[in-house]
């Protein structure tokens, strides 16, 4: 797993990254929105928050939202986030697809 989320800080502001920072490690991260000052993130079969908790940039916080999310399609994998609501929806269609799954064998 060498997936990652990356901060590229522009210290010096002239518009280009100065350094690369990792953020997390993620297994095939799909999509990523920020939420309640850290950052959700699509990871088949997961729904993961991350957070940073002592201003080093890294994240301390790993908290499995949702799980069993299939990923054997992946033209159906999480993705574009855009609301919260949109977790809802990802749910209802990861539980949607898991049921079509299980019905063609
Ligand atoms: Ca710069
Ligand atoms: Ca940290």
């Amino acid at each position: 797993m060498n997936d990652r989320l990356v901060i590229l800080p522009d210290d010096n502001r002239d518009g280009v990254a100065d350094r690369a920072v990792t953020f997390a490690k993620v297994h095939n991260p799909t999509d990523f929105e920020f939420w309640n000052g850290g950052v959700i993130v699509a990871s088949a079969p997961d729904i993961l928050f991350l957070k940073d908790t002592d201003g080093d940039d890294v994240a301390d916080v790993r908290i499995r939202l949702f799980g069993s999310i299939d990923s054997s399609d992946t033209h159906h994998a999480a993705n574009n986030f855009s609301m919260v609501l949109m977790v809802a929806r990802i749910f209802k269609a990861a539980y949607f697809w898991s049921i079509m799954s299980k019905r063609r064998g």
